[in-house]
């Protein structure tokens, strides 16, 4: 199985100012389809993550603060020419630690981590600042403009849906506004990151600019970097719990945050929509990558009329959807990150069932009587029935699921839609314009998509509200996070 992955069978290092560093203490990094250990990773310890802060600032105060912008620009190209030319070792990196398809790992998550160094470092050379004319008494006015500076040493802390997709969504922003960075990828996901960490080094990135640590959060080194004190921001993905851990942490510290977090999606299927299209878009919403995607729709909302029609052709999608191996070329599904997501999965399928909900499909775990029944597999699975405050209509489950509800008018499905703690994204089917443009702009979400679904133009805004986050990410988003404009006013 893992003949083909880099790095299988040894130790995966921590990558500090220039240099692949072990520890004293090493985790398994386990492949989800069958259970088996691909390699081992070397746990960053607090001096290992000290050391890589110290590198950093030492790459800041040096090269990397004196590169020009050009020059930045040619190196961060130079990186994603490095994925480019490794492809096939990210592919199959990224499959063995996630178990996610070969096709969705050679079309969205591998392309996507060198396209997000691209786009940042042609969006970095289009950025102007502000500049603005004052009036002063005598008459001669003044000039105020700003100059961006790099915040400094950012912490980059990723999980593990998307891995190198998400750690390079930061990254590559953090970078091209001349930042310098510790990556720490989820525990469950080491491996691109890792691969990553020798496209820097040989793409020429100056030594102390891109840092690797790896580990856990609690008491290991995602805490060691939020805690640090020469850590200047920390821009995070995950769990809202986690980020609000994160924001108790470095409460002290005053850091710059950027948090993008949980989300319990809805899709509300209006009964003037496309109807084969809409079951197709929600199709996708609610499985790709095993729903293990932050935007993924957990909470369908179905107009009436149509109700019983959609559910059905849902259900015969769902049980389409071709579980298996990841390097089968007709593989849709692999498994969930791993046997404790997935039984924290099932225990929602089970909690679904004891508050009576009427399973449409699905629900347990697939049996193929093979090396496969050792892996983390569930049902893609679909409920119905289920009150509003059923704790899987309620809570973000971010596995294979979701729960169908029919409504009656355009205000009930908003008011149903925008009925959660959440607030990410959100998905309207409907080929009516007016109707597609008014129930759009009533979704307290930071994403809306019609008649679409993660459809991404990486300079638009992107980020949630409520416990779905903090802050925006995306285009001159990300860039204006990842800076410090200084006002400079000259009296003429
Ligand atoms: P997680 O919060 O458990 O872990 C994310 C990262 O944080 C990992 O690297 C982990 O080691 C680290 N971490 C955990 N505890 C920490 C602590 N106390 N201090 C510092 N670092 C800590 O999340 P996960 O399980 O890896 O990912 C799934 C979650 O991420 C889901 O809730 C999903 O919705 C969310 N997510 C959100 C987005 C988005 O863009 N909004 C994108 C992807 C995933
Ligand atoms: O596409 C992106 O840029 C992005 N940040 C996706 C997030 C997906 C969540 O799992």
């Amino acid at each position: 199985m893992n003949n083909n992955v880099p790095h299988a069978g040894a130790v995966l290092k921590n990558y500090v100012g220039g240099e692949f560093i072990s520890s004293n203490t090493l985790f398994n990094n386990i492949n989800p389809v069958d259970g088996s250990v691909i390699n081992q990773v070397a746990e960053a310890d607090k001096h290992i993550v000290d050391l890589a802060v110290q590198s950093a600032k030492k790459a800041l105060a040096g090269p990397w603060g004196k590169m020009s912008l050009d020059e930045r620009c040619v190196l961060l190209h130079k990186v994603a020419d490095g994925i480019e030319g490794r492809f096939d070792e990210f592919v199959a990196a990224e499959m063995a630690d996630t178990g996610k398809s070969f096709f969705q790992a050679r079309t969205i998550d591998i392309p996507r981590g060198a396209a997000n160094f691209r786009a940042f470092a042609d969006m970095v050379k289009a950025q102007s600042t502000e500049c603005f004319h004052t009036d002063t008494p005598d008459g001669k006015g003044a000039l105020n403009y700003a100059v961006n500076k790099p915040l400094g040493v950012v912490a980059v802390i990723a999980p593990w849906n998307l891995p190198l997709l998400l750690l390079t969504w930061k990254l590559a922003p953090a970078m091209a506004a001349g930042n310098v960075v510790i990556a720490k990828p989820s525990e469950e996901t080491p491996a691109t990151a890792t691969l990553l960490a020798e496209v820097m080094h040989e793409a020429g990135i100056p030594h102390g600019v891109y840092n690797l640590v790896h580990g856990f959060g609690h008491q290991s080194a995602g805490e060691f970097l939020t805690q640090h004190k020469d850590v200047d921001a920390v821009t995070f993905t995950g769990e809202s719990s986690t980020g609000s851990a994160i924001q108790k942490a470095t409460a002290d510290g005053v850091k710059s945050l950027s948090f993008e977090l949980g989300g319990k999606n809805a899709a509300l299927v209006f009964e003037d929509c496309d109807f084969d299209e809409a079951v197709n878009t929600t199709a996708r919403s609610v499985f790709t990558n095993g729903g293990q995607v932050c935007l993924c729709t957990e909470r369908v909302y179905v107009h009436r009329s149509i109700f019983d029609k959609f559910v059905e052709a849902l259900k015969q999608k769902a049980q389409a959807i071709k579980i298996g191996w990841p390097l089968d070329e007709d593989t849709d599904m692999g498994p969930v990150i791993s046997h404790k997501h997935r039984d924290k999965v099932l225990s929602y399928y089970q909690s679904a069932i004891n508050e009576g909900a009427t399973v449409i499909t699905g629900g347990g775990i697939p049996k193929f009587d093979d090396g496969r029944d050792q892996g983390a597999f569930v049902e893609p699975t679909i409920f119905t029935g289920l009150s509003e405050n059923a704790k899987i209509v309620k809570q973000e489950v971010f596995g294979p699921v979701c729960h169908i509800t029919p409504f009656d008018t355009e205000e009930e499905a908003i008011a149903l839609a925008n009925d959660t703690h959440y607030g990410l994204a959100a998905t309207v089917l409907t080929d009516n314009l007016k109707r597609a443009h008014r129930v759009a702009g009533q979704m307290h979400v930071g994403i809306v998509w019609v008649n679409a679904w993660y459809l991404r133009d990486l300079r638009t805004p992107f980020g949630g509200m409520k416990l779905s986050g903090v802050g925006r990410e995306g285009g001159v988003h990300s860039l204006n996070f990842y800076s410090e404009p200084t006002n400079i006013c000259i009296k003429l």
